[in-house]
């Protein structure tokens, strides 16, 4: 048997991994004053009151090649799970680590997947990939089939109250951006085929904002499979979305965690990412 392990950047919010061999590679999120590494130690509810304290810049950064080939460790088939390479560095700089450890061991194999999303979605497609390595599939045939699932199988919608550090870092084009800041409205979008944000609608009040998530998860396809929600700080609105989602599907597969780091800064307090299944 080859070895297998699951590497996913910090944007999968996800620390460990049942059954299989998982790295999470941090990404970091950075202050004129300091930084915050986006691992198991970070206090994430720590670094959100902090943030709010500070007046300054903040910005992030991607994991580096030699981060990306430090998680690989000894191992002959690795699959590498990257947050969208339209808004961040970091799936390139899995492929650079991909090539130098081919390179280094001619008998190895890596396979680099863009997610085109974050947060959630990419915990769906990590779950993926440990679903058929334990059904004790070919590398080649996973490589092809998760790139398939990706496309055609899984989805990411989000609520977001503010996209002042989106905005601010410019991962948002000026006319999202001008959807911030506008008291007691939330945004409801996708993660669009390029791996961008696209804004759907603006919503006033949560309730609102909760039944568009549902509504639009149904018209982009979702039967109600497996659902991954993560929130930013808002679990009252997580727990409410998997009891309406519960209502039209009472055996959806729902799990709900907290964002890391990452998704953290960028959806901001109260915000939410729902990755689905869909047909
Ligand atoms: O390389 C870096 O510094 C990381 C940059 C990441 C920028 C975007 C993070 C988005 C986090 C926000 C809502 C969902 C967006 C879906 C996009 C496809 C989550």
């Amino acid at each position: 048997m080859l070895s297998v392990k699951i590497v996913a950047d910090s944007s999968a919010d996800m620390l460990t991994l049942d059954g299989i061999s998982f790295t999470s590679v941090p990404l970091k999120i950075i202050t004129a004053e300091r930084e915050y590494v986006d691992d198991a130690d970070l206090d994430v509810e720590g670094m959100i009151k902090n943030l709010d304290a500070y007046k300054g810049k903040s910005s992030t950064a991607c994991p580096s090649p030699a981060d990306w080939l430090a998680a690989f460790g000894d191992v002959e088939r690795v699959f590498c799970v990257a947050i969208t390479s339209s808004l961040s560095g970091s799936c390139n700089a899995a492929k650079i680590a991909k090539r130098d450890y081919e390179e280094l061991h001619p008998d190895r194999r890596v396979c680099v997947i863009d997610s085109l999303s974050a947060g959630p979605e990419l915990r769906l497609i990590v779950e993926k990939i440990a679903e058929m390595v334990e059904a004790g599939c070919e590398f080649e045939e996973i490589c092809e089939k998760i790139e398939e699932y990706r496309k055609h199988n899984t989805g990411l919608v989000f609520m977001l109250e503010s996209l002042k550090n989106l905005a601010n870092n410019g991962r948002v084009s000026p006319l999202a951006a001008k959807a911030a800041g506008l008291l007691g409205l939330r945004l409801v979008g996708k993660a669009s085929d390029r791996g961008t944000l696209e804004p759907l609608e603006k919503c006033r009040g949560e309730r609102r904002a909760l039944e568009t998530l549902r509504r639009v998860m149904q018209e982009f396809g979702c039967t109600g499979g497996k659902l991954r929600i993560a929130h930013a700080g808002n679990l009252p609105a997580a727990e409410t979305l998997q009891a309406m989602l519960k209502e039209l599907w009472p055996a959806a597969d729902i799990q709900i965690s907290r964002c890391r780091g990452l998704c953290s800064f960028y959806a901001e307090r109260g915000g939410m990412l729902i990755g689905f299944e869909k047909n």
